[in-house]
C-alpha cells in the first residue's frame, strides 16, 4: 500500500521488490524502553542480528512527521538520544506526530501499522503492552491489544510485559481474535520469566512452522495480527518467585505518584531498572535480541505468495 506519509527507505524498498525477507523493529523501546547508551547499541545490534541472516531490518519510527519503515544511523541515534524530548506514538498520536511534524519511538501498535503500510507480514520487540494490574479499575489496557486485533502483522515478542495482568491480558487478546502461540512452549511466557501457569492456543516447534501459521492467519478474512510467543533461553531467564515481588514494588511506587496513561510503562520499567540491579535489564536485551533472531528464521520461511 501506497501512502503518502510514509517513507521507506531504499535499503527495505529493494529487499521487498527482490523477494528478500524484511522484518520491522519498533522503536518506543528505543526511545523510552531503554537507558542510554544501551538504547542506541541494542537498536544496532538488533539490525545486525538481521542482516547477518540475510534479512533486511526496517525499523521504524516518526522523523519530523514522516513514518519510516526503516531508519538512517542518524535517526536510529535521534531517537536514541537522551537529550531529545521524544514522543511515545500508538494509533492515536499517529495524525497528531503528522500534522505538526514531531518524532518519536513507535510502540508495537504504531509499528504494526507502519508495516502493514509498506507490505512487511513480521515484527520483532520484546514484550508487547497489554492490560495492566488493577486495569479492571483503570481501563490501562494498551492499544497493541487492539491494533493486533485489526492489523495483519505477526509480532515475534517473549510474550506481554511481566509488568501485567497476564490472564486478563490473554483475556483481552481472545476477545479481539489475536491466535497467541508459544514457540517451544505449551505456557505463556512472562518475558523475563520462561513461563508462566496461562497455556498458550497453539504450541509450534519450528519457525517452518510458524511461518506456516503465520500464512494461514494473514489470509483469514478482515484477518488481524498474532502473536509468536518465544521464552527466554534457560540460562537467561529469571524465576517469576523472584521478579514478582520487584514488579508489585513498582506498581505500588507508579500508584503513589500518580503515574497513568502512556507514562505507566516506561516507569515500571526504569524503576525496576534503577532499583532491582542490571539483571532485569539483561534479561530485557537477550530478550529482544532473541525474539529478533526468532524472526528472521520464520521470515526466511515465509512465503508472501500465498
Ligand atoms: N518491549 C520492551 N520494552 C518496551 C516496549 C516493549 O522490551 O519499552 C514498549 C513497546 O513499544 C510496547 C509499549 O508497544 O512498550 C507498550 O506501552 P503501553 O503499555 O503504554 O501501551
Ligand atoms: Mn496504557
Amino acid at each position: 500500500m501506497v501512502n503518502n506519509f510514509l517513507d521507506i527507505h531504499p535499503d527495505v524498498n529493494t529487499a521487498l521488490s527482490s523477494g528478500i525477507p524484511v522484518v520491522a523493529l519498533e522503536s518506543t523501546v528505543i526511545s523510552h524502553g531503554l537507558p542510554y547508551p544501551d538504547n542506541i547499541e541494542t537498536a544496532l545490534q538488533l539490525e545486525k542480528i538481521l542482516l547477518d541472516e540475510g534479512v533486511q531490518p526496517a525499523t521504524t519510527g516518526i522523523i519530523n512527521g514522516r513514518l519510516k519503515a526503516g531508519l538512517s544511523r542518524k535517526e536510529l541515534e535521534l531517537l536514541a538520544s537522551p537529550e531529545q524530548p521524544l514522543h511515545k506514538v500508538s494509533r492515536r498520536d499517529m495524525a497528531g506526530l503528522i500534522s505538526q511534524e514531531l518524532s518519536g519511538g513507535t510502540t508495537v501498535a504504531a509499528t504494526m501499522m507502519i508495516a502493514a503500510m509498506a507490505d512487511i507480514p513480521i515484527m520483532a520487540t520484546g514484550g508487547i503492552g497489554g492490560v495492566h494490574k488493577h486495569g479492571e479499575q483503570t481501563l490501562d489496557i494498551s492499544a497493541d491489544l487492539t491494533e493486533l486485533g485489526r492489523t495483519p502483522v505477526a509480532v515475534v515478542c517473549g510474550g506481554p510485559k511481566a509488568i501485567l495482568d497476564l490472564p486478563k491480558t490473554l483475556e483481552y487478546l481472545e476477545t479481539q481474535g489475536v491466535p497467541v502461540i508459544g514457540f517451544g512452549t505449551d505456557t505463556l511466557p512472562a518475558f523475563y520469566s520462561r513461563e508462566s501457569d496461562l497455556p498458550v492456543d497453539f504450541r509450534i516447534n519450528s519457525a517452518e512452522q510458524a511461518a506456516r501459521l503465520i500464512e494461514c492467519q494473514l489470509e483469514l478474512p478482515n484477518s488481524g495480527g498474532l502473536l509468536i510467543c518465544n521464552p527466554l533461553p534457560e540460562e537467561q531467564a529469571l524465576p517469576w518467585e523472584e521478579i514478582s515481588p520487584k514488579i508489585d514494588d513498582a506498581v505500588f511506587h507508579a500508584k503513589k505518584q500518580g503515574i497513568h496513561g502512556k507514562a505507566l510503562t516506561p516507569f515500571l520499567l526504569q524503576h525496576l531498572y534503577q532499583h532491582h540491579g542490571d539483571q532485569l535489564l539483561k534479561a530485557n536485551l537477550t530478550l529482544l535480541k532473541h525474539n529478533t533472531q526468532l524472526a528472521a528464521m520464520i521470515a526466511r520461511n515465509f512465503n508472501h505468495t500465498h
